[in-house]
């Protein structure tokens, strides 16, 4: 038989198609520069900040991990030092969780 060509040389298609998996990292998102809001982050704007009591009020997006819809309302936040850079009409997006009965603000990240 002539004619046949051996095209099977190796098998690198398999290292050079390995897949990158997309997972959700849950705490650390804060190395992302921010073009949009991460998938379980909410946008918002900061009305209200209380350092001393640990509350920010935000007027906010749609909380899809809530299934909450845009409102303006005070939430606590996990960590004071999340206040320390908040400013008041600033744009945010942040990420809010229920935490024994209260909305907690557990991340926030400047928006656009
Ligand atoms: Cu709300």
């Amino acid at each position: 038989m002539k004619g046949l060509v051996n095209v099977v040389g190796g098998s690198n298609l398999a290292q050079a198609a390995s897949p990158t998996v997309m997972t959700v990292a849950s705490g650390d998102v804060k190395k992302d520069s921010a073009m949009a809001a991460p998938a379980d982050m909410a946008d918002g704007e900061i009305r209200k900040v209380n350092v001393d009591n640990k509350k920010i009020t935000i007027k906010h997006g749609e909380i899809k991990n809530l299934d909450m819809p845009g409102m303006t309302m005070v939430f606590q936040v996990k960590d004071t030092a999340l206040l320390s850079k908040a400013k008041v009409g600033e744009k945010i997006f942040f990420r809010a969780e229920k935490s024994g009965g209260a909305i907690v603000v557990t991340d926030i990240q400047p928006g656009r």
